[in-house]
């Protein structure tokens, strides 16, 4: 058993208590929270470990939507308009996969644990990424892709799918969560969705999509017409979208799923989510990038939708750090008052994701897992109300990681 202290400890709990002169108590799980005389008193005996002055242990940072396997792009891929990078992908995936090899996304990995990310949903479009992520110290929930709107080719997409995704399965543990990733409204025939889908209810998995990200997308499924159309004319120029997006989202209905980006979502499709068990992941920097605009963030929170913070790959951003992602986020949600919308962030980078992704951690709580970090910031905090924005302004790397109670 061992206690870790510090000047404040950021529980993340559904008050967003903050502790001044906090502890933890611990060993794989958490067993106390509270103020550092109290704990130090009631457990005399246990291991010390004490964070370096005007530190804030918080839970572990959750990623629940990033793409390893594009991870060696730097600057192949075109920006700025969804079809264009839609276009680009397309055309360097095979190069980009080649360059990413297991060596490459562990790197990625080692620098992501170093920002403090301890748990990150991986969506997995080929399996390149599977090694490095049964490897990983950090907690991963391994999301294997199924996309294919071609009818005849069905079959064998739906086969590679279930081989990548029983292959994942030899790997379960509390550490490795095998899940199902269903690409996108555009992208997958409802006949395969829906057996992905029986597939993740049957096996009591989390879903993963992307949803109503561009205008294009909206475009499409609305009215079968926009740059999507013009896009698929190129392969069949009798191409129709495959399903209404109404028609989408209710294929998720009875299983946990991450909705991502939702950027286009209408008030109604937003409403069918917000009644669902379901939550919604922003990734601001994927959509800058893309050309996609910006999530309205009063709807999601009017909506009272979930919401979760992912950085996407490094397909659609320059940094796989939800430090660089959160203050991105705090300087493009201009509107919104600067500490509220921290402490949002924090909520969706930590309770938020964990809630998403059906892991027992994400809050400074007894019995959860005790994946924690701590952040040491290069001064005093003056204001103690505004330590979630300094922390978010401040934090790089953090002074250390635990994941199941151990330091790593
Ligand atoms: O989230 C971004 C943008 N939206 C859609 N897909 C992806 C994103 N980043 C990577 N992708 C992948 C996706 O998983 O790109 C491929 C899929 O494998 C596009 S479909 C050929
Ligand atoms: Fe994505």
């Amino acid at each position: 058993m061992k206690i870790l202290e510090a000047d404040f400890v950021l529980t993340c709990n559904d008050l967003f208590d903050i502790i001044e002169n906090g502890a933890v108590v611990f060993d794989e799980t958490i067993i106390e929270v509270g103020k550092s005389e109290d704990l130090k008193a009631k457990y005399p005996d246990v291991t010390h470990i004490i964070a370096p002055k005007n530190s804030v242990i918080l839970p572990g940072l959750i990623n629940p939507h990033v793409h390893l396997e594009f991870s060696a792009n730097q600057s192949m891929l075109t920006y700025g308009d969804f079809i264009a990078w839609l276009q680009s992908v397309i055309k360097h995936r095979e190069t980009l996969g080649e360059l990413a090899t297991t060596e490459l996304i562990a790197a990625k990995l080692e620098a992501m644990l170093k920002s403090g990310t301890t748990t990150l949903g991986a969506i997995s479009s080929f399996g390149y990424d599977l090694e490095a992520c049964e490897k990983t110290p950090q907690r991963v929930v391994f999301f294997s892709e199924i996309l294919g709107s071609i009818p005849s080719a069905a079959d064998a997409m739906y086969g590679d799918f279930l081989s990548r995704y029983h292959q994942s399965l030899d790997y379960k543990s509390p550490s490795f969560i095998p899940a199902i990733s269903v690409h996108a409204p555009y992208s997958t025939h409802p006949i395969l969705a829906k057996k992905a889908i029986e597939l993740a209810k049957k096996e009591a998995c989390v879903l993963s999509t992307h949803f109503m990200e561009s205008e294009a997308e909206r475009a499409w499924l609305d009215n079968g017409n926009g740059d999507f159309m013009t896009f698929f004319n190129a392969f069949n120029p009798h191409a129709k979208p495959m399903c209404e997006a109404g028609e989408y989202l209710v294929l998720f209905q009875g299983v946990k799923t991450l909705f991502t980006h939702g950027v286009q979502a209408t008030h109604e499709e937003l409403q069918t989510i917000s009644n669902m068990d379901a939550t919604l992941t922003h990734c601001p920097v994927s959509n800058r990038l893309l050309g996609i605009g910006k999530l309205d963030l009063d709807k999601v929170q009017e909506n009272k939708i979930p919401l979760t913070l992912g950085t996407d790959g490094l397909s659609s951003n320059v940094s796989l750090s939800l430090w660089d992602e959160m203050r991105s986020a705090l300087m493009m949600h201009a509107n919104c008052d600067l500490e509220s919308l921290s402490q949002t962030l924090l909520q969706a980078v930590t309770c938020n994701a964990a809630h998403a992704l059906n892991l027992p951690c994400g809050k400074l709580e007894k019995g959860l897992y005790a994946d924690m970090i701590v952040a040491t910031l290069p001064q005093e905090v003056e204001i103690k109300e505004q330590l979630a924005t300094q922390l978010i302004l401040h934090t790089h790397q953090t002074h250390f990681n635990f994941i199941n109670g151990e330091i790593v």
